[in-house]
């Protein structure tokens, strides 16, 4: 089977089309919604990513606060502008950027953000609400994957989901999210990770396989199902002399042999990551609507 080539970026170009229409009712009744925004460090990656979500909120009509701290910024500092944002009526939503520099607990910034502005869904209420299925916000790299196998005409319901990696912002929550018994979900879910023995035998039963793994090629062709669907959720930067940056984008997945066998798959670029931007975007407004409606 050749697969189809789920386009990332057309999917969240329409989804941000609905979301301006969206945001335009909302400023006619005076809600503005905004997301405040804090990255620590000069990560080029980091960076471009949190530029792209700025970039994108701007053109939704979305107002955001850029905040760009130097390297050295100590925690304290850091955790006194997340409870200046906590109570600023204009922020419906914070993004703290990850990674943080090695010197600052995450788990200490992150718990510091109020569960209401929490957009990204990484404060352990948020984490509590999902897992026992009750409304919450979803991490939005997770929520993305969701709406591209949603929006892909794939069935989730029944499916077995084999997730490769166990991160918290991916695979923890993407597994939780597909065994909840709802739409879009009551999969049967398998999580594979470094720990696991012969995983080859376990993503060759997948329906749906999710690799979040962070490693180029850790899926190869012979390790998928015929006709799965597959989504690559790596974003590596590996060398390319023949590039203008010096780098090239490769996902997990070994695309070009992969492709030969699924029947759906998500290229890298242009696959999950416009979707992480766009539902963050769709978790800021839904904020802004909770917020209006409290
Ligand atoms: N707090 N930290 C917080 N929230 C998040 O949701 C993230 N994540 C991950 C890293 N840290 C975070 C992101 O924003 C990963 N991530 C992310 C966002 C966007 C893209 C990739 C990762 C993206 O747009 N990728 C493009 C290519 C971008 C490029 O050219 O460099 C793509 O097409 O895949």
């Amino acid at each position: 089977m050749a697969a189809t080539i789920i386009d990332g970026t057309q999917v969240a170009a329409q989804m941000r089309e609905e979301l301006k229409r969206e945001v335009a009712a909302l400023r006619a009744k005076g809600i503005v919604p905004g997301l405040g925004v804090i990255l620590v460090g000069q990560d080029p990656a980091s960076a471009s990513y949190v530029s792209a979500k700025e970039q994108a909120c701007a053109e939704a009509g979305i107002y955001s606060d850029d905040n760009r701290l130097p390297a050295v910024t100590s925690q304290a500092e850091l955790i006194a502008l997340v409870e200046r944002m906590n109570q600023d009526p204009r922020i419906h939503g914070i993004l703290v950027q990850l990674p943080l520099p090695k010197h600052i607990d995450e788990d200490a910034v992150i718990g510091t953000i109020r569960p209401e502005k929490d957009v990204d869904g990484f404060t352990p209420i948020n984490v509590g609400r999902l897992v026992i299925g009750q409304q919450c916000f979803m991490p939005c790299t997770p929520h993305g994957v969701v709406q591209l196998l949603a929006r892909s005409g794939v069935q989730i319901d029944g499916a077995h989901v084999v997730v490769v990696g166990r991160s918290n912002i991916v695979g923890k929550p993407v597994a939780n999210m597909l065994l909840q018994k709802q739409k879009n979900a009551n999969a049967t879910v398998t999580i594979c990770h470094t720990g696991t023995r012969d995983m080859a035998s376990f993503t060759r039963q997948a329906d749906i396989l999710i690799v979040a793994a962070g490693r180029p090629n850790t899926i190869t062709a012979d390790m998928v199902k015929e006709g799965a669907a597959v989504i690559d959720v790596g974003v590596n930067r590996i060398e390319d002399a023949t590039r203008k940056s010096g780098f090239r984008l490769v996902g997990d997945v070994d695309f070009e042999g992969v492709k030969a066998k699924a029947s759906l798959i998500t290229p890298v670029p242009g696959g999950v990551g416009p979707m992480t931007i766009t539902m963050l975007m769709v978790n800021t407004v839904e904020s802004a609507k909770r917020h209006a409606a409290r």
